[in-house]
């Protein structure tokens, strides 16, 4: 998979801002820092945050086309915090009442493809408007708080994040399978080194996750902010929280039918990843096609071990930390 090294720029006669905002993009990749990429040669430093270059372009799209509504939910995460988990489980909670569990609409579609990722709608342009989606419409994002627009400080967010470490390793994983084809494999001690600095898409890490969780202690009605382990640990607890965070909690009768229950069990690692959409079906990440199956690796707490020696853990877990400490907000064996 390639992007090409510079976007191609349609210039359209009836739209000069989009003019405009090509020769901000121009302006921004020839002056701000770059730094190695994970996938892509380079990422590039915009406002305190990793971008590669078609994140950049898809940020200032974002800003200047997207229409947030107060009803508007997103998920927001960090790359390889639980992103298709919580597709899975949001939008089969806010639909339950119109599939059962037999026949559902995730049988048949990715947990990625549900619903949009602005990251990836905003890489080209024209822009969708998004109009068509009936309300509360149901949006994904991996950019931090800090770098979205706004107007979407009305909209509710469900914040997901993981223990760094896990998520390091499932990141270099996944960016080897999506990694241009004329770079060199990444190496495991490239990759820590590059996420230690901070160098990740949209990293760093730890600034990413507390752009977020400020955000929800300043907002908690607003906010709802999660772990990938707390999910693991209890999934129907979360899909309840889930629910009332929605504007829909459980009725006793749901209860009675075990329906938070039946979420849970469709949302299951074992049971999403043995689907024959999710080991052949393929999902649109804008720079082209990936299988739903890289999707689901293990689906497990604590892979890091299989991959970082005493040294490594000992550095990410300082810098988190550091990072972290005084915010009330913790990783791993601290958490
Ligand atoms: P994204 O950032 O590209 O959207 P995201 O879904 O956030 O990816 O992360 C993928 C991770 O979630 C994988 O972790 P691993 O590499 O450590 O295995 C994937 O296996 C895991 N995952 C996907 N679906 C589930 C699930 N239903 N339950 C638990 N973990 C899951």
């Amino acid at each position: 998979m390639s992007i090409p090294p510079s976007l191609p720029i349609t210039e359209s006669k009836e739209d000069g801002d989009y003019i405009k905002l090509c020769k901000e993009y121009d302006y921004l990749i020839e002056t701000i820092p770059k730094g190695n990429g994970w996938n892509v040669k380079h990422l590039y430093k915009y406002n305190g945050f990793w971008l590669n270059p078609i994140g950049i372009k898809a940020n200032l799209l974002l800003h200047a086309y997207f229409k947030s509504h107060p009803t508007d939910i997103f998920l927001a995460s960090f790359m390889k915090s639980g992103t298709t988990w919580l597709k899975a489980l949001m939008i089969s909670t806010i639909n339950r009442h119109r599939y059962n569990f037999t026949d559902h609409h995730l049988h048949h579609h990715g947990p990625q493809s549900t619903f949009p990722s602005i990251d990836i709608e905003f890489q080209s342009y024209p822009i969708t408007d998004f109009m068509h989606i009936s309300a509360p419409r149901l949006f994904a994002t991996h950019l931090p708080r800090t770098l979205l627009p706004p107007s979407v400080t009305s909209c509710k967010f469900i914040y997901i994040c993981r223990d760094p470490k896990d998520v390091l390793v499932s990141k270099w994983f996944f960016m080897n399978k999506i990694r241009d084809t004329d770079l060199p494999p990444l190496s495991f001690d490239e990759a820590f080194d590059l996420f230690c600095q901070g160098i990740s898409d949209f990293g760093p890490f730890w600034e990413h996750v507390l752009s977020y969780w400020r955000a929800s202690l300043d907002a908690p009605d607003k906010i709802l902010f999660l772990k990938y382990e707390e999910v693991k640990e209890q999934p129907e607890a979360v899909v309840r929280k889930l629910a009332t965070f929605m504007g829909e909690p459980f009725t006793a009768e749901e209860d009675e039918q075990r329906v938070a229950e039946n979420i849970v069990n469709m949302c299951s690692f074992e049971n999403l990843s043995n689907l024959e959409v999710n080991k052949t079906g393929v999902f649109n990440i804008g720079i082209g096609k990936v299988g739903n199956r890289e999707f689901f690796r293990k689906g497990k707490i604590g892979d890091w071990k299989n991959y970082m020696t005493e040294e490594m853990k000992q550095r990410i877990d300082g810098i988190t930390h550091e990072k972290l400490k005084g915010s009330g907000l913790a990783f791993g064996e601290n958490a």
